[in-house]
């Protein structure tokens, strides 16, 4: 039996150093090892064995089974290891490669344009406010002072969901609803961004949806100077240069009286072009005083208290700012177009 033991131990010791895969020497240890194995199968012809051979037959058995265990773990390290070697050489990094360039998004004009607007009111003062694009027919007519039959109300202008909803046409309803949120509060000094939509056909001038930027300030004894000097700074700030501004009288039904404001040309500074249509002034905005009618529907007392409001359109503001000739080209989205704005 000894020799048998014997013999089995170094045919597995064979085995195990030429066994290159983990899974192989698992079934190995399985076989010589196992409960049905090939040591176990040797050791059940002890009872043929002389009963004081035993103990040695037994020590042996021990040691061979303990040394094949201590082979088989060693070997398993070794393959392991091996096989993390191969994988890691396989999965070098090669440092000095060249990078894979990203390609950077820009700012959209417009949005671009929008910011610089914020930027330029905030630092006068002025907090932002939002409201729905999705708007009722209250807000954005009837608590504005625009009665039933004006023509603004007409289905042709309106994009309407119900009779009593419609994508708003204006940002002025924020000045309500930011009015009615103040309830009475005053100082009230906010600019409102956003989106608006009209039923308009789109040309080099005009979209069915663009932007607007709001305005209104309500306190003690605002007068149209105020209106006049802050709107004018802010043309400056937003063009970057000296101009001439004028107010010409206008019509809103929201503010009384109401204007629209002129700047001098930016490209030929007045004395006339092409873009101001040779005749040196670019309207750029509508304001006026805050119709006493408004102020009270929202809760404020038009005896005490006056303001001025206004709103532009950042969309037209931008064919100015960098000279392009049809608003068309901001919705197109053709990348040609907006990567000349990439670094704005
Ligand atoms: C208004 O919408 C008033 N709510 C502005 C206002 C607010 C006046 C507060 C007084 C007090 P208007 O319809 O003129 O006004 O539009 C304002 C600006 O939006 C215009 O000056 C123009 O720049 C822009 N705009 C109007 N229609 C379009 C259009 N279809 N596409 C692009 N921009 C437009």
């Amino acid at each position: 039996m000894k020799d048998r033991l014997q013999a089995l131990e170094q045919e597995a010791f064979t085995s195990i150093r030429s066994i290159g895969d983990v899974e192989e020497l698992k079934a190995l240890r399985v076989r010589y090892l196992g409960k049905k194995g090939e040591l176990t199968e040797i050791l059940r012809g002890m009872k043929d064995v002389a009963p004081d051979e035993r103990p040695v037959i037994g020590s042996l058995a021990n040691d061979i089974r303990a040394r094949l265990e201590e082979g088989i773990s060693s070997r398993e390290e070794e393959l392991q290891e091996q096989a993390l070697e191969i994988r890691l050489r396989h999965e070098q990094i090669d440092v000095t490669l060249p990078g894979k360039p990203q390609a950077l998004g820009g700012i959209h004009p417009i949005s671009a344009v929008i910011e610089q607007i914020e930027d330029i009111f905030v630092g006068m003062g002025f907090e932002v406010a939002e409201g729905p694009e999705v708007e009722l027919d209250s807000y954005n007519f009837e608590s504005l002072n625009i009665p039933k039959d004006h023509p603004a109300r007409d289905m042709q202008d309106s994009f309407y969901v119900t009779p009593e909803i419609l994508l708003r046409t204006h940002t002025s309803p924020v000045q309500v609803r930011t009015m009615e949120k103040k309830e009475g509060q005053v100082p009230v000094k906010i600019i409102c961004p956003g989106k608006v939509y009209r039923r308009d056909d789109d040309d080099a001038t005009h979209s069915h949806q663009f932007h607007q930027v709001e305005g209104l300030v309500v306190d003690r004894g605002i007068a149209m100077s105020e209106l006049h000097g802050i709107l004018a700074a802010f043309a400056e700030k937003l063009f970057g240069m000296e101009l001439e501004t004028r107010l010409r009288p206008s019509y809103f039904p929201f503010t009384e009286p109401s204007v629209e404001m002129d700047i001098s040309c930016v490209q030929c500074g007045g004395q006339g072009c092409r873009m101001c249509k040779e005749t040196g002034w670019i309207e750029i905005l509508g304001a006026g005083m805050v119709h006493p009618r408004v102020l009270e529907g929202a809760g404020y007392d038009s005896e005490r208290y006056t303001g001025f409001a206004f709103g532009m359109g950042p969309d037209r503001i931008a064919l100015l700012k960098y000279g392009i000739d049809d608003i068309r080209h901001f919705y197109t989205n053709d990348l040609r177009f907006l990567r000349q704005f990439q670094s704005v």
